[in-house]
C-alpha cells in the first residue's frame, strides 16, 4: 500500500494515549522544531511531571498545528540505519506569541518556575558595545523602538499593576518585550523568583537574554529593572541536537511508519547535549535524568560547541555551497570543504585545552553526525544570519590564533567564503537572510579590498579597522570553486 492508501489516523489525546498530562511549570518562547527535539525531550525524558505551555515567534501556524493535536507530536530519531519514532507530551500548551494575555496570565502563576527561550541569535536585538564593551539592547532596532513606545505608553504611572488589557501582542513583537510584560505581571501577582534559560547558539546566552530584558525594563520603567535584577535568575546553557526543517517527506515517512497522521512531526539525529550553569530559584525538572548535565563554569562546552560544531557548518554552508552543494553530508563528502574543516578544527583546538573537553573524541563524533546520509541538513538553513554567526564562531577563534602568535587564516577561511556567497547571492538576485541585509547589500556595492573591509565591518567593526586582517581575509577571497 502507497502512504496515500494507508488507513490513518489523526494523532491527539483521544486517539493517543500518551497517559496523565504533566502540569505547565515551563514557559518556552520559540515554539519551533529544535525546542521540540531538545528541551520538551528532556523534560518528558525527566519523567518528573513538569509540562511547557510553548509560545511561537513570527507566525501562530506551530501553535494552531500543535493546539489542534493535543500537543501531541512525534519525535522521529533518524540514525544512519533507521528512524525510532516517539510521541512526547510534555507540551501542554501551544499559543500565538501575540496572546499576551495567556503568556501574562501564566506568568503570574507561582507553579511556573522556569521560561526557555529558543528565539535565535538575531532574536536577542543586542548591539555591539562601544569598543570593547559589552552588547547592549539595540535601540535603533525598529521593532525595539515600537515595543519601548508600546510598553511605555501602556505601562506609564501604573506601578505595573495592569493586566494587559489594550496591550496588542502583533506590535509588542520582540521576545525582550513579550517577556517583560510576563515579567511585569509576575511581579505585580507576589513576585515569585523565576529562572529564564537560554537555549540559542550565543556566547554567553544567559548574560545576552539578561541585557535584553534589562535593558528593554530600564528603558520602560526602572523599579521593573530592580525587580528583574533581584528575582530573575538568568541561565546559561549549550545546547546541540541537530534538527533540520520538517519535510512533506517526513511527514508521509511518519504517516506510513506509525499509522498516524500527525501534522507536526520533528526529525532529528539520535545525539543530544545540554549543559548548563546557574540558578533555579523556584526548581526545576530532573534534566540530568535525560544526560544534562550542569557546570559551574559554562564557557569551555560553549566554546567547544560554537567554534567546534557551529563553526563548521558556517563553513560549510557557505564554502560548501559556492561549490554547489546543498546539504551538510554532501559538503563534508567534499574532500577539500573536509579539509578546510580540519584547518579549522586544528586552530580552535588550541584553544580548547582541558581534557575533560576530549577534543579527539568529540571532532570524531561530529565527523559521524555530520555524515549521516538520512539527515537533510540544508545549507541554506544553516547559512541564515550569517552576521551574527560568524561573529560567535569564526572571530574568537581567529582572535586566539593572532594572540598566540598564529595567522588564524583557518578562521577567517569562513568570512572569506561567507563574503563570496553573500557576492554570488546577490549576483543572482536571490535575498539575504540576515538582520544586517541592507547594510550587507549596501557593503557588496564596492569592491576589491573595499568590499571585504565594508563586510567585515559588518560582523566586527574593530577587526575591519586592522589592515593586515581585511588583506589576510582578501587573499582567501575567490579561492571555494575549483
Ligand atoms: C546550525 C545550528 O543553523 C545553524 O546555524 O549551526 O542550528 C546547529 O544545527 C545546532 O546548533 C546543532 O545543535
Amino acid at each position: 500500500m502507497s502512504a496515500t492508501e494507508t488507513a490513518t489516523r489523526p494523532l491527539n489525546a483521544t486517539t493517543y494515549d500518551v497517559g496523565n498530562r504533566p502540569k505547565v511549570r515551563i514557559v518556552h518562547l520559540g515554539l519551533g522544531a529544535f525546542h521540540r527535539a531538545h528541551q520538551a525531550w528532556y523534560t518528558e525524558r525527566a519523567g518528573d511531571g513538569w509540562g511547557i505551555a510553548a509560545f511561537t515567534g513570527r507566525s501562530p501556524e506551530a501553535a494552531r498545528q500543535l493546539a489542534g493535536q493535543h500537543g501531541l507530536y512525534t519525535l522521529v530519531e533518524r540514525a544512519a540505519d533507521g528512524d525510532r519514532h516517539e510521541v512526547i507530551g510534555a507540551e501542554v500548551e501551544a499559543h500565538d506569541g501575540a496572546d499576551l494575555q495567556a503568556l501574562a496570565t501564566l506568568m503570574a502563576h507561582p507553579d511556573i518556575a522556569i521560561v526557555t527561550l529558543t528565539v535565535t541569535e538575531a532574536g536577542y536585538r543586542l548591539a555591539p558595545g562601544a569598543a570593547g564593551a559589552s552588547p547592549r539592547l539595540n535601540t535603533d532596532d525598529e521593532l525595539v523602538a515600537t515595543d519601548i513606545s508600546a510598553l511605555r505608553a501602556h505601562y506609564e504611572g501604573s506601578n505595573f499593576t495592569l493586566g494587559t488589557g489594550g496591550l496588542d501582542g502583533r506590535i509588542v513583537r520582540t521576545s525582550a518585550g513579550r517577556l517583560l510584560v510576563g515579567l511585569a505581571a509576575r511581579r505585580a501577582a507576589d513576585g515569585w523568583p523565576i529562572a529564564i534559560v537560554s537555549c540559542d547558539n550565543l556566547p554567553g546566552n544567559g548574560a545576552a537574554a539578561r541585557t535584553s530584558v534589562l535593558d528593554l525594563a530600564e528603558l520602560v520603567d526602572p523599579l521593573l529593572a530592580a525587580w528583574i535584577d533581584a528575582n530573575v535568575s538568568f541561565v546559561d546553557s549549550s545546547i546541540d541536537r541537530i534538527t533540520p526543517r520538517t519535510t512533506d517527506a517526513d511527514r508521509d515517512a511518519v504517516r506510513e511508519a506509525t499509522g498516524y497522521d500527525d501534522v507536526a512531526p520533528v526529525v532529528t539525529e539520535p545525539f543530544t547535549s545540554w549543559v548548563l550553569a546557574g540558578d533555579f530559584p523556584a526548581g526545576r525538572p530532573a534534566w540530568e535524568a535525560a544526560g544534562a548535565v550542569f557546570v559551574e563554569d559554562l564557557e569551555p562546552y560553549e566554546r567547544r560547541k560554537l567554534w567546534l560544531l557551529n563553526g563548521s557548518h558556517s563553513l560549510m554552508a557557505y564554502a560548501g555551497a559556492l561549490r554547489g552543494h546543498a546539504t551538510v553530508s554532501e559538503a563534508l563528502a567534499d574532500e577539500r570543504v573536509a579539509g578546510w574543516i580540519e584547518e579549522f578544527w586544528d586552530a580552535a583546538a588550541h584553544h580548547l585545552q582541558d581534557p575533560q573537553l576530549d577534543i579527539p573524541a568529540y571532532r570524531a563524533a561530529l565527523r559521524e553526525r555530520f555524515a549521516n546520509p538520512r539527515i537533510a541538513h540544508h545549507l541554506a538553513q544553516i547559512g541564515m544570519d550569517g552576521s551574527l554567526k560568524l561573529a560567535a564562531r569564526a572571530v574568537p577563534v581567529y582572535r586566539a590564533e593572532r594572540d598566540d602568535d598564529r595567522d588564524g587564516s583557518a578562521a577567517l577561511r569562513l568570512l572569506a567564503a561567507w563574503m563570496d556567497r553573500i557576492d554570488a547571492q546577490l549576483t543572482a538576485g536571490e535575498d539575504i537572510h540576515d538582520p544586517a541585509a541592507t547594510a550587507i547589500a549596501d557593503a557588496a556595492e564596492s569592491t576589491g579590498t573595499e568590499q571585504t573591509a565594508a563586510l567585515l565591518a559588518i560582523v566586527d567593526a574593530s577587526l575591519a579597522s586592522e589592515q593586515d586582517t581585511v588583506s589576510a581575509v582578501h587573499a582567501l577571497r575567490g579561492t571555494f570553486t575549483g
